[in-house]
């Protein structure tokens, strides 16, 4: 469907320092496409979102198959902006090696499992990473009766490590650039590699950090399990959707900005309702009682106000599946809001 829109500009003209003004008033048209995944995302009723195959805290299925996370709550979230009904999502696990393809071959809307944004990502798969949803680097995680302090005594260690990930790579940097010698048991699932670790099979595991809290927590016994401090790559984090699909990248940046501003705004799920009332323009224009963002976005006035209802904040997202308090116990750190020291800064909706 093409949806045109008009907008008029009024420009004045000063001519000679005179007192004529020329007034000229010009239309222009603007053409946008909507494009095929929202249409369809529509028609069917639910989000198709790529998840991981199962890391607590950011998208694991407990016994009665109900999904829980991080990543999982972002999916949510853009339900909740669509449908205002954030259980409108099927979550489609995918392992590291298959998730770009599948997301270039429809099918899932988009990807919300961990992934770093690189540039090769973006020009050979045809995609577009939407914006930072958490700031990330790899890590090393040692069976503690190994007793390693460091990254710096692995040399001559075996490494698990699993395929068709950016770990892969920065591992070999790593041990080259500090002249260690290593041997990588590279594995293209991640029950396998985890099996593999456990078993002693490896003497170290190596993945982002984030992930390896959520392994250690997996494994059980968390104290016998030390992640080491260094951190040797970045690993910004994103969700992934498909190139020439921009109502789309547009409806899924926003989602994850908007989650971002409504922290820095202070509205979070608890207070959205007196929210709805404010008469601060900045929050007024975030819940919809000013302007029409949301209809620019093809949605509807309180497309903000309803993932924050239905999903929380940023902040709030963060604290409920990885935060201190959370069984994963990961501080805020870089993924703090800029304006409390950390580096989340997201465009402002006006
Ligand atoms: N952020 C890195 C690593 C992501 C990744 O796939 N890590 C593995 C190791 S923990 C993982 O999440 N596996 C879960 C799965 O395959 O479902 C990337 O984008 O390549």
């Amino acid at each position: 469907m093409k949806r045109f829109f008009k907008r008029t500009f009024t420009s004045g003209l000063l001519i000679g320092g005179a007192v004529a003004v020329a007034v000229a008033a010009a239309a222009i048209t603007y053409e946008r496409y909507d494009t095929k995944t929202l249409k369809r995302t529509l028609r069917r009723d639910a989000v198709h979102c790529g998840v991981s195959t199962g890391l607590p805290g950011f998208s694991a299925q407990d016994e009665k198959g109900n999904w829980s996370g991080f990543d999982v709550d972002f999916c949510r979230a853009i339900a909740a902006a669509i449908f205002n009904d954030p259980k409108k999502v099927k979550f489609v696990p995918l392992d590291a090696k298959e998730r770009f393809i599948e997301l270039s071959k429809r099918k899932i809307d988009v990807l919300a499992r961990n992934s770093s944004w690189t540039m090769s990502r973006e020009t050979e798969y045809y995609l577009h990473f939407a914006g930072v949803s958490y700031y990330d680097g790899q890590g090393f995680m040692t069976p503690r009766a190994r007793n390693r302090t460091s990254a710096l005594e692995l040399d001559g260690s075996k490494v698990c490590v699993q395929s068709g990930t950016t770990t892969e790579l920065n591992l070999a940097d790593y041990f080259r650039a500090n002249n260690m010698k290593f041997e990588a048991a590279i594995f293209p699932a991640l029950e396998p590699m985890l099996k593999a670790y456990e078993s002693g099979r490896c003497d170290v595991l190596t993945a982002d950090v984030s992930q390896l809290y959520a392994l250690r927590l997996k494994i059980g016994k968390a104290a016998e399990h030390d992640i080491l401090p260094d951190v040797i790559s970045k690993e910004p984090l994103s969700p992934v959707v498909r190139q020439k699909d921009d109502d789309w990248h547009l409806l899924v940046k926003w989602t994850l900005f908007a989650m971002i501003n409504a922290e820095e705004l202070g509205i979070d799920s608890k207070n959205i309702d007196a929210a709805m009332k404010s008469k601060k323009p900045e929050v007024m224009r975030f819940v919809g009682t000013e302007g029409d963002y949301g209809e620019w976005l093809g949605l509807s006035k309180d497309w903000a106000a309803r993932i924050i209802r239905h999903v929380g904040n940023y902040g709030e997202v963060y604290e409920r599946n990885v935060g201190t308090n959370s069984p994963l116990g990961i501080p805020r750190g870089l993924n703090q809001i800029w304006s409390a020291g950390g580096i989340l800064y997201a465009p402002p909706i006006r």
